[in-house]
């Protein structure tokens, strides 16, 4: 993964290109808008930039902000209910702010990857 201009020496752990939803912002229900956003796990922030098809370049550059960041410290993963979506392969995303993102790939191997790699972060950083 390219390094993000804050932390250029720090490179990012995992990154790639996911299907992404808030569902809850802030402890209220939102509506669903399914986009795929370039993302980018760093320490134990997750990044998204939408749009960006895949784009390795939005990091190199200056004018393209990351869409939000989520911080993982005191957040929970687990795979979602089927109530949660009908798309297969979701991941459940909670963070300690009360923002709950659905993840998603079609490729079984990457969202395994993701699942693993959000866990250990989870894990990691849990006491900070
Ligand atoms: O949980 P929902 O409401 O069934 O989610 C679906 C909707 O958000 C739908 O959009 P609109 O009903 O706002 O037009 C999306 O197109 C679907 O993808 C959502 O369901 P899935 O099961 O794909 O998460």
């Amino acid at each position: 993964c390219p390094s993000s201009p804050k932390h250029p020496s720090t490179p990012s752990e995992k990154c790639g290109v996911l299907n992404v939803t808030k569902i809850t912002e802030n402890g209220k229900k939102v509506r669903k808008n399914w986009t795929s956003s370039w993302t980018v796990l760093q320490g134990s922030s997750l990044l998204f930039a939408k749009g960006q098809g895949g784009s390795t370049s939005w990091f190199g550059s200056n004018q393209s902000k990351p869409e939000f960041t989520v911080d993982l410290r005191g957040g929970s993963v687990d795979w979602a209910s089927k109530d949660k979506s009908s798309k297969k392969h979701v991941i459940e995303l909670k963070t300690r702010q009360g923002t709950e993102l659905l993840i998603q790939s079609e490729i079984d191997s990457v969202i395994n990857d993701w699942f693993r790699a959000l866990t250990e972060t989870i894990n990691t950083h849990a006491w900070e």
